[in-house]
């Protein structure tokens, strides 16, 4: 039986990318910083999910979480690296530098840190599967998407050179890259609370869900152990491109 670690897994995409590899028949160790939201969803499957709080961004907490782990759940053939978060949409210019920090310290340094201490096992192994949560964000710049856009190329590009460096070693990374996606906490964690803002991106549209990125999650997961899926990118019907902005006189 193959052991996941999902990050972030107490709301949002990891709540459901948790459920579903455990209807997957794997055991999950689901990680975030909210321990009674992951015990919730751990209580459903006693015997194959474990729940471990973890503060991606807190680089020396990671160790100890990991050495934490009981050792049924101690051997990590999968991990989805999908704790991660945006914090205001306002302009270059009038971000808060915190917002940035805590933006960078969560979706660069925390994700890299996580992959780089379980790395070692899944490469001695021979086998591993990496998969982190990128966005439309990284690839398709717009207005005060500046840091957190820029986080998410982050994600794209050390995803591909994890591939570079892994080639032969039977671990593979690959980059979800969705575009709108609802029903999850991200906007109300963007907006800070404010309820009205988070809602109105949702009016009017059919976004992506929660369980769509579960299914890509479970899709990648279980392909054959010579495939390496680089890059996966997602938007609902919904969404689309639009034209570059010129700004006339
Ligand atoms: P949610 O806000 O619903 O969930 C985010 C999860 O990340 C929570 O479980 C939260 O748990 C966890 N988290 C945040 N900071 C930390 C931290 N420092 N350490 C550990 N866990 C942390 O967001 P989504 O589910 O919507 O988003 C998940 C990922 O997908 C993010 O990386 C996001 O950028 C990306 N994404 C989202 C899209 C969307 O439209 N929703 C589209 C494209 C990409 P806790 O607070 O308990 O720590
Ligand atoms: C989340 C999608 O378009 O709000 O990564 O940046 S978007």
């Amino acid at each position: 039986m193959q052991t996941a670690l999902v990050t972030g897994a107490s709301a949002g995409f990891g709540a459901a990318i948790a459920r579903q590899l455990l209807r997957d028949g794997m055991r999950v160790v689901l990680a975030a910083r909210r321990l009674d939201k992951l015990a919730e969803i751990a209580a459903s499957s006693p015997d194959h999910a474990h729940a471990v709080q973890l503060d991606v961004s807190r680089r020396e907490s990671i160790p100890a979480a990991l050495a934490s782990l009981p050792d049924a759940f101690s051997r990590i053939d999968v991990l989805v690296n999908n704790a991660g978060l945006a914090r205001g949409l306002a302009p270059a210019q009038e971000a808060d530098g915190n917002d940035w920090d805590e933006m960078i310290a969560t979706n660069c340094a925390g994700l890299v840190h996580v992959t780089r201490a379980l790395l070692p096992g899944m490469v001695q192994r021979g086998s591993g599967t990496i998969v982190n949560l990128g966005s439309v964000a990284g690839e398709f710049p717009y207005p005060g998407g500046n840091v957190y856009g820029a986080t998410k190329a982050f994600v794209h590009q050390f995803t591909q050179n994890l591939n570079a460096d892994l080639i032969g070693t039977g671990v593979r990374a690959t980059c979800i890259e969705p575009g709108l996606c609802g029903g999850t906490e991200f906007s109300a964690v963007r907006f800070k609370g404010d309820m009205a803002r988070a809602e109105a991106a949702y009016q009017g549209v059919q976004p992506l869900t929660a369980q769509d990125i579960a299914d890509t999650v479970s899709w990648i997961v279980h392909r054959p152990a010579h495939v390496t899926i680089n890059t996966i990118s997602m938007m609902p019907n919904c969404q689309s491109f639009a034209p570059l902005a010129v700004r006339r006189a």
